[in-house]
């Protein structure tokens, strides 16, 4: 088996194999485009395991991940609490599309967790929540405009794939085809952290506004803060003008804090979309917030909102075991001191070889950008050395240690990283960096 340390060239025959036959099945030959390493200039690999930091693809190469499943696995991959979490939920059943008693239990720690919601409702992503919680907005205010931000993903939302960031930003297409003009339309964009611009298009257009939407910190554009005041100022906006916030909490819910950003900052939206972490690698998505909204939804409501698998027993049993077991680890208490020593790694990196690049983390998520500017919104994210990112990247893969294969995606430590793993991935970055 080939060693995170070795560094001769990684053998992916096998990977290589499946890839071909991916081609010729599967559009682009990934289920997902982030996965497809275009940008980097690679393929991607297979994988056949993963258990706690570590995968292992189908050529047996080992790596440290810091993808993690693009954010679910919290607690590292394949976790036993959530293994037997799904284990016994399977043995009774795997789908009812009938209440089932997990989802009051799942209900009741969303609703006691995090700040704005008083009533929440299940889905299956974290595409479906925004999706869900952008027509709520609609239909409780009367109103069809939408505001987000340059750079901000709410996944593949018609009305949000705007200005989007996270593949569609790597791939260089923000705007996507095959959605309609008039539906564009009633998405102003606006660039993150400029408060001015938010105020003008609310004096301009205020009454027609349903809500503003956001990442409250942008992680599909790299990893932007907000800048201080800005969320409040969002909240005081939307309040003056009758418009709902939104939250797009998919990346930050339970990541940076028990109750996401929205705990840290004290700023409360009316509604929260949440994802990836929520459903312990399973597909689960929620959207909640306060009654007098939720309750807009059918069947109370006029607003319709449905699925098949939402609340599915499996899922849930697998969230709640994993947000269960991140509570009882003193989890994110845990990953703010395993982020810190990655932080002081990747500076001493950084230090060492002479390189000023901005490097941004909250918790255990975390940005290295190859510039060397401030980074505040998606054009300061966009001035990053590309190429430079794409060697860093190659280097550090044949290192064995796998980041996103994006300069736009946000890096995720897990419970499962010890200071060792991490020691062993600043080596590989220094080598890396000095390298360019
Ligand atoms: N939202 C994920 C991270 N940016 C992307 C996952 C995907 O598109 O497959």
């Amino acid at each position: 088996m080939t060693s995170p340390s070795s560094s001769s060239a990684r053998p992916r025959d096998l990977s290589e194999k499946l890839y071909r036959s991916a081609l010729d099945l599967i559009p682009g030959g990934v289920n997902s485009p982030v996965r497809a390493f275009r940008n980097v200039d690679g393929e991607p690999f297979f994988v056949r395991r993963a258990k706690g930091c570590r995968i292992w693809d189908v050529d047996d190469n080992e790596y440290i991940d810091y993808v993690g499943t693009w954010g679910p696995a919290i607690l590292g991959h394949a976790p036993r609490v959530v293994i037997e979490a799904v284990h016994n939920a399977a043995k009774d059943g795997v789908s009812f599309g009938i209440p089932n008693p997990y989802e009051i239990e799942m209900a009741r720690l969303l609703c006691e967790w995090v700040p704005s919601v008083e009533k929440v409702r299940m889905v299956n992503s974290g595409t479906e929540a925004t999706m869900s919680a952008i027509r709520l907005a609609r239909g409780f205010t009367g109103r069809d405009k939408l505001v987000k931000f340059e750079g901000c993903y709410h996944g593949h939302v018609d009305s949000l794939l705007v200005a989007a960031g996270s593949g569609a930003l790597t791939h260089g297409k923000p705007d996507s085809a095959g959605v309609p003009a008039a539906l564009a339309d009633l998405t102003i964009t606006l660039p993150f952290n400029d408060p001015a611009a938010v105020e003008k298009v609310f004096a301009e257009a205020g009454d027609s506004i349903a809500a503003v939407i956001l990442e409250p910190v942008p992680a599909n554009a790299g990893l932007i803060p907000p800048r201080e005041g800005f969320l409040q100022r969002l909240r005081n906006l939307t309040q003056e003008h009758g418009a709902l916030l939104i939250f797009d909490e998919v990346m930050t819910g339970f990541r940076v804090a028990r109750g996401g950003v929205q705990e840290l900052s004290g700023v409360t939206p009316d509604l929260t979309a949440l994802g990836k972490v929520i459903g312990g690698g399973l597909p689960v998505g929620a959207f909640g917030g306060r009654s007098e909204i939720m309750d807009y939804l059918a069947p109370d409501g006029p607003v319709y909102q449905a699925g098949t698998l939402s609340g599915n027993p499996l899922a849930m049993a697998a969230g709640l075991a994993q947000l269960k077991e991140l509570e009882k680890q003193d989890g994110w208490n845990r990953l703010e001191t395993l982020g810190a020593v990655f932080e002081k790694a990747v500076r001493d990196a950084l230090a060492a070889c002479g390189r000023n690049y901005t490097f941004h983390r909250l918790g255990s998520m975390f940005c290295l950008f190859f510039t060397e500017q401030e980074v505040h919104d998606l054009d300061d994210a966009k001035s990053s050395d590309l190429s430079a990112f794409k060697k860093f990247f190659g280097s550090t893969l044949e290192d064995g240690i796998y980041f996103a294969p994006s300069q736009f995606e946000t890096g995720f430590i897990s419970l499962a990283h010890s200071e060792a793993d991490i020691e062993t991935t600043a080596q590989a970055a220094a080598r890396a960096l000095a390298g360019l």
